[in-house]
C-alpha cells in the first residue's frame, strides 16, 4: 500500500505516502454535467505535495491519541447556533446514509439519510457500528473543525478546490474521468462507485457496498489513490457556482473559491452555516441518482456537518 515517493521540482516529500503534483494550466469544470461545474474555464496551480491515499481510521485514531481530539459530531451542537432545531437535533449525532427499504423520491435525500444520535467516526454507522475491522478504511463522519486540527497536528494543510481537481485529474486535461472517457475501461472498475438502482440496491459489481479499504481501486496518472469515488473529500473553497466566480478572460491564478457569506445555504433561512467544496464523489454516487464520480464535480457541504460518505487528504505546499 506504500506508494513510491515522487521526488521532483519539490525537493524531499515531506512526509511517507505523498506525491509531488508540478505547477501547471489545467480546465477546471465542465460543460457537459451538471450546472454547478460550469463554465468549465482556464485554471493555473503551483506545485505541491498530496497523500497519495484518503486519511484512513488509523491515522485518525492516532492522531486522536496523541492530541484527545474530540471531535464535532462526538459534541452537542450549541443551541444557540441553531435557533429554533428539535431537542433530538440538539445530542450529539452525526448523519448516516440508511438504504429505504423500497423505492423513494429521489429528490429528497432525507429519504436515505439519518440524523443518527451516537454516530462519530469510530461508530460511522451509529453506536452498533464499528472501524475495529476497518483501519485501512478513509476516516469518515468529520466535520471541517476535525479535518483541519488533523492537518494542523500532521503539519499539512488541506486543498484548494482547483488543487484537489488538477490533482484528480492526474495530467488528462479535460477528461470526463481522472482515468479517461469511459466510466469502466476493459470493464475495469477504476473508483468504488454505486451500481444498480439508488438507493434501494446496490450490486456492487466494483466489489465494495460501503466503503473500500484506501488503495483498492486503480491510481490515477499522478499515483493518486480514490481520488474518484469511495467518499466524498473536503476542500478549504467557500462554495459558490463556477459562474459566479470565474472570469472568463484568462486563467486565474491559484484560484481560492467564493465567498464565505455567498456560502450560505438559502433553503435555511436564519441559519448562516457557510459551506464548503467537497469533490470526488462516493461510493453512493450512481448512475441513476447523481453521476459525481469525475474530477469537475462538486457540492456543497455546511462546515459542521460530518457524514458517513465524506472523508479527507491533505497537502503540502511547497
Ligand atoms: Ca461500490
Ligand atoms: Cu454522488
Amino acid at each position: 500500500m506504500v506508494a513510491e515517493t515522487t521526488r521532483a521540482a519539490g525537493g524531499p516529500a515531506p512526509a511517507p505516502d505523498m506525491v509531488w503534483i508540478p505547477a501547471g494550466t489545467f480546465m477546471m469544470g465542465s460543460d457537459s454535467h451538471y450546472p454547478e461545474e460550469a463554465p468549465a474555464h482556464e485554471v493555473s496551480v503551483d506545485g505541491f505535495w498530496i497523500d497519495s491515499f484518503t486519511v484512513t481510521n488509523r491515522q485518525f485514531a492516532q492522531f486522536v491519541a496523541e492530541t484527545g481530539h474530540v471531535t464535532v459530531a462526538e459534541q452537542a451542537p450549541d443551541p444557540a447556533d441553531y435557533p429554533g432545531a428539535k431537542p433530538e437535533m440538539l445530542m450529539p449525532a452525526s448523519t448516516v446514509f440508511v438504504a429505504p427499504t423500497r423505492r423513494v423520491d429521489l429528490a429528497n435525500p432525507y429519504n436515505w439519510w439519518t440524523y443518527v444520535p451516537g454516530a462519530d467516526w469510530r461508530h460511522p454507522q451509529g453506536p452498533g457500528s464499528s472501524v475495529e475491522e476497518k483501519a485501512d478504511h478513509p476516516v469518515v463522519q468529520l466535520a471541517w473543525a476535525d479535518v483541519a486540527a488533523f492537518a494542523r497536528w500532521a503539519g499539512k494543510q488541506l486543498p484548494s478546490e482547483a488543487e484537489w481537481e488538477y490533482a484528480a485529474r492526474g495530467g488528462l486535461d479535460g477528461a470526463t474521468y481522472a482515468w479517461g472517457e469511459e466510466l469502466t475501461p476493459a470493464n475495469q472498475w477504476m473508483a468504488n462507485t454505486w451500481q444498480g438502482e439508488f438507493p434501494i440496491r446496490n450490486t456492487r459489481n466494483d466489489g465494495h457496498a460501503g466503503t473500500a479499504p484506501v488503495g483498492s481501486y486503480p491510481p490515477n496518472g499522478y499515483g493518486l489513490y480514490d481520488m474518484i469515488g469511495n467518499v466524498w473529500e473536503w476542500s478549504t473553497d467557500w462554495y459558490q457556482p463556477h459562474a459566479q466566480t470565474s472570469h472568463s478572460c484568462c486563467s486565474i491564478q491559484n484560484p481560492h473559491g467564493g465567498h464565505r457569506e455567498d456560502s450560505f445555504d438559502p433553503s435555511l433561512r436564519g441559519i448562516e452555516i457557510p459551506r464548503r467544496v467537497m469533490k470526488g464523489g462516493s461510493h453512493l454516487c450512481a448512475p441513476n441518482y447523481c453521476r459525481r464520480y469525475r474530477p469537475a464535480a462538486r457540492m456543497p457541504q455546511a462546515v459542521d456537518t460530518a457524514t458517513s460518505h465524506l472523508g479527507f487528504r491533505c497537502i503540502s505546499r511547497a
